[in-house]
């Protein structure tokens, strides 16, 4: 850059040996055999074989067949060099309806993933809930219910009862900012629900299910040096430039009480933030938490997963010019931002990534800094970063993704600056391992460093993935 700021394409920045570099990706979006050895529906089954929810009616029912090509994918990430690999395992595979005896079946399929890792010598990190919901629970209600977040515990205490000798590290919950709120408050995911107050319920009982989880898990887990997470996508926040200084407070406030605190506050410091209360108090009292919950969520945790991709940008809606919603998360119906839609996200500079997000590693400087400085003493990992570009073909065995490679490069400079400045960075979980159902964008987005023929199921590795290789084995972030 010529004005003095970085850019961000650093190279030869050496990392720590005790960094971990992993990559990550997700039960439904990539299993398949959505209906073999015992699985029963999740609400991402029902969501995506209801008309006009996703993108060509695309489903997770076949996916990347990963349930079927599990050593293969393994030798894949031994091929690759990866340290370590976060996966999810999904409820209605160990408990079809989300209750009851545990799935033999489901739970052995996890174990050979788990071995597997081990005899490669990659590092097992877990996480207990993505998103795939058992259908019979959302029946009762789902994460309105109360009584999800105790079926969520007995589900996690089965689990680290059958894998609890060898997971190195557990998650909780994947960001619950998206189950809550685009689950139950904009519908644009499952199970579709679009109500300010059911999606504040949620979040409660999301927050209270990893209390809870963690909890049930400790009381099951053997390994001695297991660690305990719940990953976040954190929220970077900025003020409108054309906004007045009180309105981008004003609005950075709002969304970072609703996206940031509602979640950090009761796990980390055990209690909602009044703020929180005080914005949605038109849309629910918060009868819902009872007392002793916040003693019940806040439980000591290992480490803090951090998933970024892009920033927000806000300010508050003047209520004349036509209003922007350019939050990054598709047009609904319902309102992501319950007690706050009187805030506008506008429409941020440039590059963007085939999501229409914005490129913003400076971005990840700050939120990791921001996060260090709220939270001294709690340790961080990255559990995602990553970006799909449109174009991603195999010509002669190979993908040219120089594109993905600009952008993990500049995050990886990110997160090594971040570290200079005394953040405690401990790995770095690059989405995705492979092309996978992307939601509601179905397999139109590919996030993959390794490319996916949905045709055929040919994994094909992109450039970023010879890339990261690179970075793995130098430690050094590669030309
Ligand atoms: O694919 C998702 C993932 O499941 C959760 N975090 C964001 C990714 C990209 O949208």
């Amino acid at each position: 850059m010529t004005d003095g700021s970085p850019d961000y394409r650093d190279s030869g920045l050496e990392f720590p040996a005790d960094f971990v570099f992993g990559s990550a990706t997700a039960s439904y979006q990539i299993e398949g055999a959505a209906h073999e050895d015992g699985r029963g529906p999740s609400i991402w089954d029902t969501f995506s074989h209801t008309p006009g929810k996703i993108v060509n009616g695309d489903t997770g029912d076949v996916a990347d067949d990963h349930y079927h090509r599990v050593e293969s994918d393994l030798d894949l990430m031994a091929e690759l060099g990866l340290e370590s690999y976060r996966f999810s395992i999904a409820w209605p595979r160990v408990q079809a309806e989300g209750t009851g005896a545990p799935n033999d079946k489901g739970l052995a399929f996890y174990g050979r993933l788990v071995d597997g890792l081990l005899e490669r010598g990659i590092r097992p990190i877990a996480t207990l809930y993505h998103w795939d919901l058992p259908q019979a629970l959302e029946d009762l209600g789902g994460w309105t219910n109360r009584d999800t977040a105790y079926r969520f515990a007995d589900y996690a205490h089965h689990v680290g009862e059958a894998l609890g000798d060898r997971v190195a590290m557990w998650t909780t919950l994947n960001e619950p900012w998206c189950s809550a709120y685009l689950g139950y408050g904009s519908g644009v995911h499952a199970p579709g629900v679009t109500s300010g107050r059911a999606a504040l319920t949620a979040v409660h009982h999301l927050n209270l299910a990893h209390g809870l989880g963690l909890t049930a898990l400790r009381s099951s887990v053997t390994r001695p040096d297991t660690e305990y997470s719940a990953t976040l996508n954190i929220h970077m926040i900025r003020g409108a430039d054309d906004a007045d200084v009180d309105s981008q407070s004003e609005a950075v406030r709002r969304i970072d009480a609703l996206a940031n605190r509602a979640f950090t506050g009761p796990m980390l410091l055990g209690a909602y933030p009044q703020d929180l209360l005080d914005d949605t108090a038109n849309v629910t009292d918060w009868q819902f938490v009872r007392p002793g919950d916040l003693e019940l969520i806040n439980q000591p945790i290992d480490v803090l997963g951090v998933n970024y991709y892009s920033t927000v940008t806000v300010k508050m809606w003047d209520g004349h010019a036509p209003r922007s919603n350019a939050d990054g998360h598709g047009v609904s119906t319902g309102s992501a931002w319950p007690g706050s839609e009187n805030v506008e996200f506008v429409q941020q500079a440039g590059p963007y990534t085939a999501m229409g997000w914005n490129i913003a590693p400076d971005g990840f400087e700050q939120l990791l800094i921001d996060l260090h400085q709220q939270f001294p003493e709690l340790p961080l990992m990255i559990t995602e970063n990553g970006a799909a570009f449109d174009g991603d073909e195999v010509v002669d065995g190979r993908v040219h993704d120089p594109e993905r490679v600009d952008y993990l490069r500049r995050h990886f400079t990110a997160a090594h600056r971040a570290m200079q400045r005394g953040v405690d960075l401990r790995g770095y979980q690059v989405w995705s391992l492979l092309d996978n159902f992307e939601w509601a964008y179905g397999y139109t987005k590919r996030f993959g460093i390794v490319h996916v023929d949905y045709e055929t199921q040919q994994r094909t590795l992109k450039d970023s993935a010879h890339w990261y290789r690179e970075l793995i084995s130098s430690r050094r972030i590669p030309q």
